[in-house]
């Protein structure tokens, strides 16, 4: 494939310091500059541990990165964490837009792409989720619904590639052991790319597509080996460190 895949692990709110400090050490030995040659590596620990991912991993060659950033940016926001911050500590990567965000704290379309462009002016590249619910691909809407989300993001589409990922996440996929089905999931991935060039992304074609939810050593081999699909958004997997390493061993 002409780009480069990209694994991500999206720690979620899971962690304390002895137990990442076991994670940090483990990957470090299962992710070497071998790996990393042919795969990019990122793992996004809670707020609190971005300054212990940066120690552990700053000169491992994986990334670090935030879950979320504050669609404001600074000020008298309490709880929030801007861009600069997670900027501050060495992310390179910000995730935005996941569904736990939009469906459990109702992120809309319109926060989710401000967010990100705080992300990027400070430097922090992105990882835009989209993704339909089970209803909505239950009631056939499941492109309706991704054609709105990508649309929405129009206003990135002058952005640099390698700064900008999407990440394909069907919701009933996610932590439920149900996994779309590769074919499902490179047919969603290669509508997602139409609609990113038909939303003005002009390197459509070099834009790194993950698929997440579910994704486990067992299958993530035949998701990344779908032609439109650059790598995987994994939640419950990158906890588990060899579990990890093996997915990101299936995208090399
Ligand atoms: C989807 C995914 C990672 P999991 O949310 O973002 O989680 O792999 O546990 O389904």
């Amino acid at each position: 494939k002409a780009r480069k895949p990209l694994v991500v692990g999206n720690w979620k709110m899971n962690g304390d310091l002895i137990a990442n400090e076991r994670l940090f050490t483990a990957l470090r030995s299962f992710i070497d500059r071998e790996l990393l040659a042919r795969v990019d590596v990122a793992v996004c620990p809670p707020f609190p541990y971005l300054g212990q991912a940066a120690a552990w991993m700053g000169d491992a060659g994986i990334a670090w990165g935030a879950q979320d950033v504050a669609a404001h940016e600074n000020g008298a926001f309490t709880g929030e964490v801007s861009a600069a911050m997670v900027s501050d500590l060495g992310c390179r990567w910000a995730i935005v837009g996941h569904s736990e965000r939009r469906t459990l704290f109702g992120e809309a379309d319109e926060t989710v792409v401000v967010k990100a462009q705080r992300a990027l002016e400070h430097d922090v590249g992105v990882i835009v989720c989209v993704g339909e619910t089970l209803e909505e691909r239950e009631q056939d809407r499941a492109e309706e619904v991704l054609a709105r989300q990508v649309g929405a993001l129009a206003s990135l589409a002058g952005v640099a590639v390698e700064r900008f990922v999407l990440a394909y996440e069907p919701v009933w996929a996610i932590g439920t052991g149900r996994t779309a089905t590769p074919e499902q999931a490179q047919s969603m991935h290669e509508f997602i790319r139409g609609r990113l060039a038909a939303a003005g992304f002009a390197d459509s074609a070099r834009v790194r597509l993950l698929y997440g939810g579910s994704v486990k050593p067992a299958n993530a081999a035949s998701l990344f080996g779908m032609a439109d699909i650059d790598g995987g958004l994994i939640g419950g997997a990158a906890l588990v460190a060899d579990e990890f390493g093996a997915i990101c061993r299936s995208a090399a």
